[in-house]
């Protein structure tokens, strides 16, 4: 099952990861260099078995980044939380204000005004797929490029879009986890199948236990829509971390999925086929059989 691609990585932190000292004073388990690779190409949607994940919320986050926003009001809209921790912490340390999370993001909410003095992260990852600013204040659309690329030079070596952009490091809440997305196309030399398109993601730090369930079943929604939208079948995403941690107060947690048995991953059906890359909504992701354990509720480091 490639789910033990995964459980492998965790097993491995617990019994053998260098134990560190880590930006959020939690501390962590950590290796450094892993890969993992998940045959896409008969719509499998790999979202692990061994905990509920809440794939909703993470395609969700992808289609917020694809809009290139980078406020979490428009998150909030839908309901998606995971974002808040960071400029609530921002707040709360400028304010003194020991307002609660809830309270917090109903100001949000309400008024346009807070939301664009506090719910901002800064020119994160949506910023710089769709509106990476250069020296003369061009603004690029790295993702729409990638597409047409893929339209009219599928055999480019550089259908690339990246978020780490040095010169505004320093204004984003978090620096970008995952960077590089790298798109391939196989299956060109002719034939009756179509091509097979295949991404490759270069995550530079990971929290195997929260974000990495997230970010697999985000990064193999995307590889969905691209490919659909330039009519070829999604072929292999893979992914590799840089430092690939385990957070100390996720140990329990760890050491209750290596005790699980995964099962089947589920499908994905993409249900309508939008005009172009902007057009995808929630609703155009249908996933079927996805029977995982139970959810584990786990803290976040911030
Ligand atoms: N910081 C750290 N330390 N780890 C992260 O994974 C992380 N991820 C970020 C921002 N900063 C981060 C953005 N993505 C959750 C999942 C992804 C995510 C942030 C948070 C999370 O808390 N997941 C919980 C709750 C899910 C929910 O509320 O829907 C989970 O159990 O999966
Ligand atoms: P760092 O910037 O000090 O590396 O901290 C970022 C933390 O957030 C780190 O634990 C990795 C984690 N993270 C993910 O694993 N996936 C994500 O998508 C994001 C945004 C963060």
């Amino acid at each position: 099952h490639p789910e033990y691609q995964y459980l492998d990585i965790v097993e491995h932190l617990l019994e053998k990861g260098d134990r560190r000292l880590d930006r959020t004073g939690v501390g962590t388990f950590s290796m450094f260099g892993v890969m993992m690779r998940f045959d896409l190409s008969d719509g499998t949607f790999p979202v692990y078995t061994t905990k509920r994940v809440f794939w909703k919320t993470a395609v969700k986050e992808m289609l917020w980044f694809l809009t290139g926003q980078t406020n979490i009001q428009s998150l909030l809209r839908d309901n998606v939380r995971i974002w808040t921790d960071w400029p609530l912490d921002k707040y709360r340390k400028a304010t003194g204000e020991q307002i609660s999370q809830e309270a917090f993001e109903a100001r949000i909410l309400a008024d346009d005004d807070f939301a664009q003095a506090w719910g901002d992260l800064g020119p994160v990852y949506g910023k710089q797929w769709r509106r990476w600013r250069d020296a003369d204040g061009k603004e690029h659309d790295q993702v729409a490029a990638v597409i047409e690329t893929l339209k009219t030079n599928p055999s480019s070596r550089r259908m690339v879009f990246h978020a780490w952009n040095v010169a505004e490091l320093d204004q984003m809440a978090l620096h970008p986890c995952h960077m590089t997305y790298q798109f391939h196309v196989s299956g060109l030399g002719g034939g009756q199948e179509k091509p097979k398109l295949s991404l490759l993601v270069g995550q530079r730090s990971n929290d195997i236990g929260l974000g990495n369930p997230f970010n697999i079943c985000q990064q193999a929604a995307l590889l969905a829509m691209v490919a659909q939208q330039v009519d070829m079948t999604p072929g292999e995403l893979i992914w590799a971390g840089g430092d690939v941690h385990l957070y100390s107060n996720h140990v329990e947690m760890a050491r209750e999925l290596v005790r699980r048995e995964p099962r089947p991953f589920p499908k994905l059906r993409l249900l309508r086929k939008p005009d172009s890359i902007d057009g995808y909504r929630i609703e155009d992701f249908e996933v079927t059989g996805y029977d995982p354990h139970p959810a584990i509720a786990a803290p976040v480091a911030v």
